[in-house]
């Protein structure tokens, strides 16, 4: 058997492939624009294979890809697999510094950019050992790049490169809390039997539509998403971004969404969002942050549909859903529900025991979802592994006595705002580099848009006149802008315990305020 992640795709395509798999929409207006079949799916992931096959990398060989979101891109993804190669994608926010380090730190054979960033990530790549540098351009330009151009020049058919569970598939970063990012590995099993059990946990067929209006660098939006459609040889309506005016349009026409919560606030923001308009749908998911209760009971009222929250992470794609069918049980708002079908879920102590029913402790999880470890780092991995081999999630969290997890913080210092993560230790670096900078403490504070937003706190050194407009600016030229503090604040001295310990619950409280009416 081929444990390709591809096989199993292949193997679900429709016996009619041309079907439509995807109807990409405008954003803006939801109108749709044009339509990819099942056999273009087919040819145009074997035109790349080929293209990457050609190029006579080793196996194993990364691809990282930093590109605007298009269905281009998506081929590009399943070509990777296809071929048998490596997938890595960057986020498109990531300035130089960041894509320097992470084109440093996978060392991939190939690197494809969007035409626009040509000129800064080509260099970066070159002097990193990259062989062979791509462009593809975004949805507004489909089908241009020297990729798709270079691709266009092989066979529609190729063979789908055998390999076996245990071979990656992909390297997602993950900040860590101390440290630049750490690559996790998967495996071709971990997203296979993920992307399985999503699929028949949450009911797909053929029959299903879904609104795909998720980044796709991201387990979201790549994973999530898109092996659900693929697997059940179901439809995706395509944004290439999301806009609520938009989604709401075509969502008569829809079965199924994802989204972070961010995308249900503005949702419901918007009139159009009706009963009636979503009349169509049988499923709304939402993960990646937490979905504060308010969303989903207003949403409840709003549409007449009880969103269905679960629970992932880079490390360890899907591993809690609240239930889809009510034979399961209801789905319950401020949980993520129930360990997913074969992954072990559970609550320790800080000696590692098992806690009792509702004690709070750490999340740890095990299962064929769980990633090998992270790329180049054994100590690492070791580190967030348990004896007996459960990965530790670094969440916090508690299980009733029906089995329902709920999160309820985390001990890792991680701000999550509209579904990305921002880890402070990585913004305190970049300002406490800066010219007059002492010292700094970044924390997340509520945000009625992305649930958390990152803000700064800063000491100058004695003298020191510090513009904390310019301090944004100089951020905004060097991280990707999602993790720029929305706010800056000079001060005096930062509030410290006993040990010396920045009390950052104490600057939290402060601003709590700051970007909400509630006090
Ligand atoms: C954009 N901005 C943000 C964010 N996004 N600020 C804070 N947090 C954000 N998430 C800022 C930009 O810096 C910019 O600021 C301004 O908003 C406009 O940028 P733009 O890109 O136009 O914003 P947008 O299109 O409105 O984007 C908001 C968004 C996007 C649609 C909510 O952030 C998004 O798609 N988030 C989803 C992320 C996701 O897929 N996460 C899944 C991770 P300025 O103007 O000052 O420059 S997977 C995961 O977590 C696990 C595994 C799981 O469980 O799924
Ligand atoms: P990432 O590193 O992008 O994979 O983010 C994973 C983290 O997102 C998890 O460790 C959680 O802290 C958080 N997360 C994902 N889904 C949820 C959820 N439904 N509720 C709360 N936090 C979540």
């Amino acid at each position: 058997m081929n444990a390709n992640l591809f096989a199993a795709i292949a193997a679900a395509f429709p016996a009619d492939v041309s079907r439509v798999a995807i109807e990409i929409a405008d954003p803006a207006t939801g109108m749709l624009e044009r339509s990819v079949t099942w056999s273009e799916i087919e040819s145009r992931t074997a035109q790349i294979a080929n293209l990457l096959a050609s190029l006579n990398l080793e196996t194993g060989a990364r691809v990282a890809v930093q590109t605007e979101k298009s269905v281009e891109a998506l081929m590009l993804y399943l070509a990777v697999i296809r071929a048998g190669y490596v997938y890595l994608p960057l986020n498109t926010a990531y300035q130089s510094s960041e894509i320097e380090y992470f084109v440093g730190n996978a060392e991939p054979s190939v690197f494809v950019c969007a035409p626009k960033n040509f000129a800064w990530t080509e260099p970066i790549a070159r002097a990193n050992g990259v062989s062979h540098v791509f462009t593809l351009d975004d949805h507004s330009v489909a089908n241009t790049g020297t990729l798709l151009t270079a691709a266009s020049a092989h066979s529609s058919t190729h063979e789908i490169a055998q390999r076996a569970d245990d071979d990656l598939a992909a390297i997602l970063y993950t900040s860590g809390t101390t440290g630049r990012s750490k690559g996790a590995m998967l495996s071709h099993k971990n997203l296979r039997s993920n992307a399985q059990t999503l699929v028949s946990y949450w009911g797909w067929t053929a029959d299903d539509v879904l609104i795909h209006a998720l980044p796709i660098f991201h387990v979201h939006g790549l994973f999530v998403a898109s092996h659900c459609f693929l697997l059940a040889s179901a439809k995706l309506i395509w944004f290439s971004k999301f806009d609520q005016k938009g989604v709401v349009a075509q969502l008569k026409r829809a079965t199924v969404f994802m989204g972070v919560p961010t995308l249900y606030v503005r949702l419901l923001a918007e009139s159009s969002l009706t009963r009636e308009a979503c009349s169509n749908m049988r499923l709304f998911v939402a993960g990646s942050a937490p979905l504060l209760i308010e969303t989903f009971n207003a949403f409840r009222a709003r549409t007449g549909h009880t969103i269905l929250e679960r629970y992932g992470m880079s490390e360890t794609n899907m591993l809690c859903s609240n239930p889809y069918l009510a034979s399961d049980g209801e789905r319950r708002g401020g949980t993520v529900g129930f360990p997913l079908p074969e992954v072990g879920v559970r609550i320790t102590n800080d000696e590692g025991k098992r806690c009792a029913v509702d004690d709070i402790g750490g999340i740890e999880v095990r299962g064929p979802n769980v990633f090998s470890g992270y790329w180049r780092m054994p100590e690492k991995t070791k580190e967030e592994f348990t004896a007996d081999g459960w990965f530790k999630t670094g969440d916090v969290g508690k299980c009733d006595s029906r089995g329902y997890f709920t999160i309820v913080g985390r001990s890792k210092d991680l701000i999550i705002s509209g579904g990305y993560n921002v880890y402070p230790a990585e913004i305190e670096s970049y300002l406490n580099e800066m010219a007059g900078v002492a010292e700094s403490a970044v924390v997340g504070v509520p945000h009625p848009d992305f649930g958390e937003a990152v803000v700064a706190v800063i000491v100058g050194k004695s003298e020191a006149v510090l513009d904390s407009g310019a301090m944004i600016s100089a951020l905004k030229s060097q991280i990707a802008n999602f993790k720029v503090p929305k706010q800056l604040f000079v001060v005096n001295e930062l509030p410290r315990n006993a040990m010396g310990k920045v009390q950052k619950n104490l600057l939290r409280e402060q601003h709590r305020a700051l970007f909400t009416r509630d006090t």
